[in-house]
């Protein structure tokens, strides 16, 4: 009896079928499966919590309501359906090539991609066969099926066209689901739309269709600003970045020539970090070792100047020369087609090889594709390491790991090389195992602001680590290390917190104070070398490519580069933040407010004072202004500095890094200046000692990283 119930409400709704709102409905269910389907088993979304599991099942309602209820203003049943059944084909291609796509390269199309534009991931590569798998079937048996239900009858065509009203009333019930959805994804994620982490992030809040249509806007925008820029734009700034140049002190020029580059990029660390104690403990007492070394050119009124791109900003700033773009992240907005004349591309052309290590997922900030045009040979991501159960924290591999597992392959480059380090494990809510630490934190009664001392002390003890590897291998004496602090770890928000720490009344913590929070060490460490000390010079992330390339002896004369060599006497010591704050050796300026930075106070300059305040910020502001057209409208793919040869993509590939060195080795033979060919052909990997207790942990098959990135001004 209940069976024949629902056997007859099934026939009662199914007859619904046979109405064209019912016909809709249907299909729109159906292809609400199908992305559900693509979502929890080809996507990996990395879903957090519940409230992110309740989005990613909303997200695709409203799109396709949307869409297939077009469909509804046709009034002849010979348009109608049609029309629908040619815009459910199209978005079901647009959900397959996606999902096809994921699979070769664990992220989404872009539009440029799609249209060919792109310079990288030029389309997928070898046979997109070997890419489907059996329940592919699922994406489109929905569509075959209705078609052989409408041809055998078993769904009625409907004749009577629907009154607009109703039209506009599904599109209005579209409109708003999209705006639920909206709301509930700026929630979840603020400023999710204008900072742009990582396509994931727009496609779990607001689904695929939206991810298209919005990266598509965003891509016409940027060709249309590139299509109607000119050559003769470069002109201006050619003029100013000229009177800017600041020629290279001459003792310094090449004192490292030749030497290996090994840069450190300490995830969210700050200058304070440096020679502070906490409960009596030093917290980072090797890099202080390091700051205060005869063989260390060390800076102490050094900013960092990022801007939403965060880490990508500071890695923009210098690989680049240029600044960060205004919003969003210039890796993930322009990292796919823009030309650059980059840090790896010119160390290359000195005879360098290159690499980065990174212990989270390449596409994180769209690096896998931007390093490509920045011209880097390796990357070494998360898929070359162990990264599993306690191995890894939410921005993966834990620091001490990293430094680590990087030896097999660090050991393999020819040299002299240029390669960076990118620690994750200090980064932001400061999480760490218990078995990694036993720093005693200080009590300030803010668990972030606690946390971030024993972070930043693991990471400490991870470049202690790595650093006795060096010297033993022997790489110390022919290389240069580069350490310096991305951003901000502590946020303004959590300032006063912090001020407890720092002996200053919480309650006259104030933006002046704010902004002198923004100094991040910047540190050249040669071992070996004697005349290193403090340097007090005002500068910035912008300011490191020129320098670095002076102590190479490499001229930076030739590139379009917006900061100056530090070491020059020519040096500007104005810092220009993102915002179009800036800081100089005198004063401070926050959303137009006059510091004085030796009384601390603010300040309301007038005559000369207020001339040379105004000419400060036209300078700033200048810089920007050139450095986002050069990058915005892609200037740099007219300029040739001579000598340099244009990158070409296509050249990198980021798979089998080890094998492609391995082999590069072999066919050098005797001339190969690799450290493990040096080395008579033996692994160094013994000589690295960690207390990690996880580097003898097992392989599990349970993983923490996920795709998340805290934005930080957002709070917790
Ligand atoms: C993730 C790491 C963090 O890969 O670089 O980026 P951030 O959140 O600091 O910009
Ligand atoms: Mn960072």
């Amino acid at each position: 009896m209940k069976e024949h119930n629902i056997l007859e409400r099934f026939k009662r709704i199914w007859a619904r079928t046979g109405t064209r709102m019912g016909f809709v409905t249907l299909l729109v269910v159906l292809f609400w499966l199908k992305t559900l389907l693509a979502y929890f088993v080809d996507f990996r979304l990395n879903l957090s919590d519940p409230f992110q599991f309740l989005i990613v099942l909303l997200n695709p309602i409203a799109t396709t309501l949307l869409l297939f209820g077009l469909a509804l203003f046709f009034k002849r049943a010979r348009f109608f359906y049609p029309f629908l059944f040619l815009i459910d084909i199209l978005n079901t291609l647009l959900l397959y090539i996606n999902v096809i796509y994921f699979r070769e390269f664990t992220d989404f199309m872009t539009v440029s991609t799609m249209l060919g534009y792109s310079k990288v991931d030029q389309g997928l590569s070898g046979s997109s066969l070997a890419l489907t798998s059996p329940h592919d079937i699922l994406y489109w048996l929905d569509l075959v099926l209705v078609l052989v239900l409408l041809a055998t009858r078993r769904i009625y065509i409907d004749p009577r066209p629907l009154n607009k009203r109703v039209g506009f009333a599904v599109m209005s019930a579209a409109f708003l689901a999209f705006a639920v959805n909206l709301t509930l994804g700026e929630m979840d994620r603020p400023q999710l739309l204008t900072r742009t982490f990582d396509r994931t992030y727009v496609v779990k809040y607001l689904g695929l269709d939206a991810f298209t249509v919005y990266d598509g806007i965003k891509s016409q925008h940027t060709s249309e600003l590139r299509s109607h820029a000119k050559k003769s734009e470069l002109s201006g700034i050619l003029k100013y970045l000229h009177k800017n140049y600041a020629a290279p002190d001459k003792q310094l020029y090449g004192v490292a020539k030749q030497k290996n580059v090994i840069v450190i990029h300490l995830e969210s660390f700050q200058q304070f970090l440096i020679n502070k104690k906490v409960n009596g403990q030093e917290v980072t007492p090797f890099l202080n070792k390091l700051y205060k070394s005869k063989s260390t050119y060390s800076f102490d009124n050094f900013f960092h100047e990022v801007g939403q791109g965060k880490t990508s900003d500071a890695e923009t700033m210098l690989e680049t020369g240029t600044y960060g773009l205004p919003q969003g992240s210039l890796f993930t907005q322009l990292g796919n087609d823009n030309t650059f004349q980059a840090a790896p591309a010119i160390f290359d052309q000195q005879g360098y090889s290159s690499a980065v290590f990174h212990g989270n997922v390449a596409s994180f900030w769209n690096r896998s594709n931007t390093y490509k045009n920045l011209g880097y040979q390796n990357f070494f991501d998360a898929s070359y390491y162990d990264t599993s159960g306690d191995k890894s924290l939410g921005y993966g591999l834990k620091d001490k790991l990293l430094f680590k597992d990087s030896v097999k392959y660090l050991q393999h480059l020819q040299q002299p090389f240029y390669v960076k380090y990118l620690t994750v494990t200090n980064h932001f809510p400061f999480t760490l195992d218990k078995e990694d630490s036993t720093f005693k934190t200080p009590d300030t009664g803010d668990k972030t602001v606690d946390n971030y001392f024993k972070t930043a002390h693991y990471l400490d003890q991870s470049i202690k680590e790595f650093y006795a590897y060096l010297n033993k291998s022997g790489l110390a004496k022919n290389s240069m290390v580069m350490i310096y602090g991305d951003h901000y770890g502590i946020s303004n928000s959590s300032n006063k917190s912090l001020a407890k720490l720092m002996g200053v009344n919480p309650d006259d913590w104030n933006d002046y104070d704010n902004a002198q929070l923004q100094r991040v060490p910047l540190m050249f460490n040669m071992p070996g070398y004697k005349k290193g000390k403090v340097e007090h010079t005002y500068g910035g992330e912008i300011d490191v490519l020129p320098t670095l390339l002076h102590l190479m002896g490499i001229s930076s004369k030739k590139y379009l580069q917006f900061g100056t060599d530090l070491f020059s006497k020519d040096h500007n010591p104005i810092v220009a933040f993102r915002n179009r704050d800036w800081e100089s050796p005198d004063y401070t300026s926050v959303d137009g407010t006059i510091y004085s930075n030796k009384t601390q106070q603010e300040i309301h300059p007038t005559g000369k004072l207020k001339e040379k305040i105004d000419k400060i910020q036209k300078h700033v502001n200048q810089g920007l202004n050139y450095s986002d057209s050069l990058n915005q409208k892609n200037l740099l793919r007219f300029y040739h500095p001579k000598g340099f040869k244009a990158v070409d993509p296509q050249d990198y590939n980021y798979a089998d890094g080890l094998s492609k060195a391995e082999k590069l080795e072999k066919k050098l033979g005797l001339k190969s200046t690799s450290l493990f060919s040096r080395n008579s052909d033996r692994s160094t990997e013994k000589l690295y000692v960690t207390d990690a207790p996880e580097a003898t942990h097992k392989s599990t098959d349970s993983n923490r990283i996920k795709i998340t990135n805290q934005d930080d001004t957002s709070g917790k």
